[in-house]
Protein backbone atom coordinates (compact mmCIF):
# COMPACT_ATOMS: atom_id res chain seq x y z
CA UNK A 1 0.00 0.00 0.00
CA UNK A 2 1.47 3.18 -1.05
CA UNK A 3 2.10 5.58 2.24
CA UNK A 4 2.08 9.35 0.15
CA UNK A 5 -1.19 9.19 -1.41
CA UNK A 6 -4.44 11.31 0.11
CA UNK A 7 -7.72 11.27 -1.32
CA UNK A 8 -9.89 14.38 -0.84
CA UNK A 9 -13.45 15.95 -2.19
CA UNK A 10 -13.79 19.70 -1.99
CA UNK A 11 -17.74 19.38 -0.98
CA UNK A 12 -20.64 20.57 -2.92
CA UNK A 13 -20.38 23.91 -0.44
CA UNK A 14 -17.23 24.68 -1.82
CA UNK A 15 -17.95 24.72 -5.54
CA UNK A 16 -21.78 26.41 -4.74
CA UNK A 17 -19.52 29.43 -3.46
CA UNK A 18 -16.73 29.14 -5.95
CA UNK A 19 -13.74 28.07 -3.65
CA UNK A 20 -12.20 25.56 -6.38
CA UNK A 21 -9.56 27.59 -7.32
CA UNK A 22 -8.88 29.33 -3.71
CA UNK A 23 -8.98 25.98 -2.45
CA UNK A 24 -7.13 23.93 -5.06
CA UNK A 25 -4.26 26.81 -5.01
CA UNK A 26 -3.35 26.40 -1.20
CA UNK A 27 -3.35 22.57 -1.33
CA UNK A 28 -0.92 23.14 -4.53
CA UNK A 29 1.00 25.68 -2.54
CA UNK A 30 1.21 23.04 0.39
CA UNK A 31 2.68 20.64 -1.85
CA UNK A 32 0.94 18.43 -2.84
CA UNK A 33 0.54 17.41 -6.41
CA UNK A 34 -2.82 16.35 -8.16
CA UNK A 35 -2.43 12.77 -9.38
CA UNK A 36 -6.47 12.38 -10.29
CA UNK A 37 -8.94 14.79 -10.37
CA UNK A 38 -12.62 15.65 -11.84
CA UNK A 39 -15.50 17.36 -10.95
CA UNK A 40 -18.33 14.90 -10.74
CA UNK A 41 -21.42 14.71 -8.38
CA UNK A 42 -22.47 11.49 -6.43
CA UNK A 43 -25.78 9.76 -6.09
CA UNK A 44 -27.46 8.95 -3.17
CA UNK A 45 -26.22 5.14 -3.24
CA UNK A 46 -22.78 6.40 -3.76
CA UNK A 47 -22.99 8.61 -0.79
CA UNK A 48 -24.57 6.14 1.10
CA UNK A 49 -21.36 3.42 0.61
CA UNK A 50 -18.98 6.27 0.52
CA UNK A 51 -19.83 6.95 4.25
CA UNK A 52 -21.19 3.71 5.09
CA UNK A 53 -19.05 3.61 8.52
CA UNK A 54 -21.19 6.54 9.79
CA UNK A 55 -25.04 5.15 8.83
CA UNK A 56 -26.00 4.76 12.63
CA UNK A 57 -24.78 8.57 13.51
CA UNK A 58 -27.70 10.72 14.10
CA UNK A 59 -26.51 13.29 11.13
CA UNK A 60 -26.21 10.12 8.31
CA UNK A 61 -29.13 11.47 6.85
CA UNK A 62 -28.28 15.15 6.45
CA UNK A 63 -24.65 14.32 5.30
CA UNK A 64 -25.84 12.81 2.33
CA UNK A 65 -28.30 15.28 1.72
CA UNK A 66 -25.69 17.77 1.44
CA UNK A 67 -22.90 15.59 -0.16
CA UNK A 68 -25.64 14.59 -3.50
CA UNK A 69 -26.96 17.89 -3.75
CA UNK A 70 -25.00 19.39 -6.28
CA UNK A 71 -21.17 18.18 -7.94
CA UNK A 72 -18.00 17.69 -5.97
CA UNK A 73 -14.36 18.19 -7.27
CA UNK A 74 -12.86 14.72 -6.12
CA UNK A 75 -8.70 14.07 -6.12
CA UNK A 76 -6.35 12.11 -5.22
CA UNK A 77 -3.07 14.18 -4.11
CA UNK A 78 0.79 13.23 -3.53
CA UNK A 79 3.23 13.61 -1.21
CA UNK A 80 5.32 12.35 1.84
CA UNK A 81 3.44 11.87 4.74
CA UNK A 82 0.17 12.72 2.38
CA UNK A 83 -2.62 11.39 4.62
CA UNK A 84 -0.75 13.59 8.15
CA UNK A 85 -0.34 16.58 6.32
CA UNK A 86 -3.45 16.94 4.48
CA UNK A 87 -5.93 16.37 7.73
CA UNK A 88 -3.28 19.37 9.48
CA UNK A 89 -3.85 21.76 6.16
CA UNK A 90 -7.56 21.15 6.55
CA UNK A 91 -7.98 21.46 10.13
CA UNK A 92 -10.64 19.89 12.63
CA UNK A 93 -14.12 19.15 11.62
CA UNK A 94 -16.12 21.76 12.75
CA UNK A 95 -14.44 24.55 11.80
CA UNK A 96 -15.11 26.14 14.63
CA UNK A 97 -11.91 24.66 15.86
CA UNK A 98 -10.14 24.52 12.73
CA UNK A 99 -6.56 26.45 13.24
CA UNK A 100 -6.08 29.72 11.78
CA UNK A 101 -5.28 29.16 8.23
CA UNK A 102 -6.81 25.63 7.53
CA UNK A 103 -8.85 25.26 4.64
CA UNK A 104 -11.85 24.74 7.14
CA UNK A 105 -11.38 27.52 8.73
CA UNK A 106 -11.00 29.58 5.72
CA UNK A 107 -14.22 27.96 4.04
CA UNK A 108 -16.18 26.11 5.86
CA UNK A 109 -19.22 27.12 7.45
CA UNK A 110 -20.23 24.58 10.01
CA UNK A 111 -19.19 21.05 11.50
CA UNK A 112 -21.83 19.60 9.00
CA UNK A 113 -20.85 21.79 5.81
CA UNK A 114 -16.86 21.95 6.16
CA UNK A 115 -16.15 22.04 2.44
CA UNK A 116 -13.62 19.39 2.14
CA UNK A 117 -13.48 16.01 3.19
CA UNK A 118 -9.58 14.15 3.41
CA UNK A 119 -8.94 10.51 4.12
CA UNK A 120 -7.97 9.04 7.30
CA UNK A 121 -5.55 6.64 7.21
CA UNK A 122 -3.53 5.08 4.29
CA UNK A 123 -5.56 1.93 3.92
CA UNK A 124 -8.97 4.34 3.63
CA UNK A 125 -6.84 6.46 0.70
CA UNK A 126 -6.62 4.00 -1.00
CA UNK A 127 -10.44 2.47 -0.73
CA UNK A 128 -12.11 5.84 -1.35
CA UNK A 129 -9.17 7.17 -4.01
CA UNK A 130 -10.20 3.26 -6.33
CA UNK A 131 -13.97 4.18 -5.60
CA UNK A 132 -13.92 7.65 -7.41
CA UNK A 133 -11.29 6.92 -10.01
CA UNK A 134 -10.50 3.98 -12.35
CA UNK A 135 -6.76 3.21 -13.00
CA UNK A 136 -6.93 5.02 -16.44
CA UNK A 137 -7.69 8.21 -14.36
CA UNK A 138 -4.71 8.05 -12.25
CA UNK A 139 -1.51 9.04 -12.83
P1 LIG B 1 -13.90 14.22 8.96
O1 LIG B 1 -14.51 14.63 7.63
O2 LIG B 1 -13.16 15.36 9.62
O3 LIG B 1 -13.05 12.97 8.86
P2 LIG B 1 -15.95 12.55 10.19
O4 LIG B 1 -16.14 12.41 11.65
O5 LIG B 1 -15.33 11.40 9.44
O6 LIG B 1 -15.10 13.90 9.95
O7 LIG B 1 -17.36 12.89 9.57
C1 LIG B 1 -17.57 12.83 8.17
C2 LIG B 1 -18.38 14.04 7.76
O8 LIG B 1 -19.68 13.97 8.36
C3 LIG B 1 -17.82 15.38 8.22
O9 LIG B 1 -16.78 15.87 7.41
C4 LIG B 1 -19.06 16.26 8.17
O10 LIG B 1 -19.38 16.66 6.83
C5 LIG B 1 -20.14 15.29 8.67
N1 LIG B 1 -20.32 15.39 10.12
C6 LIG B 1 -19.49 14.93 11.09
N2 LIG B 1 -19.97 15.20 12.32
C7 LIG B 1 -21.15 15.83 12.12
C8 LIG B 1 -22.13 16.37 13.01
O11 LIG B 1 -22.02 16.31 14.25
N3 LIG B 1 -23.22 16.97 12.43
C9 LIG B 1 -23.39 17.04 11.07
N4 LIG B 1 -22.49 16.54 10.20
C10 LIG B 1 -21.37 15.95 10.71
MG1 LIG C 1 -13.57 11.02 8.42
Amino acid sequence: MRTDRTFTMLKPDSVEKGHIGAILEKITASGFRIVAMKLTQMTKADAEEFYAIHSERPFFGELVEYMTRGPIVSAILEKANAVEDFRALIGATNPADAAEGTIRKLYAASIGENAVHGSDSDENAAIEGAFHFSGREMF
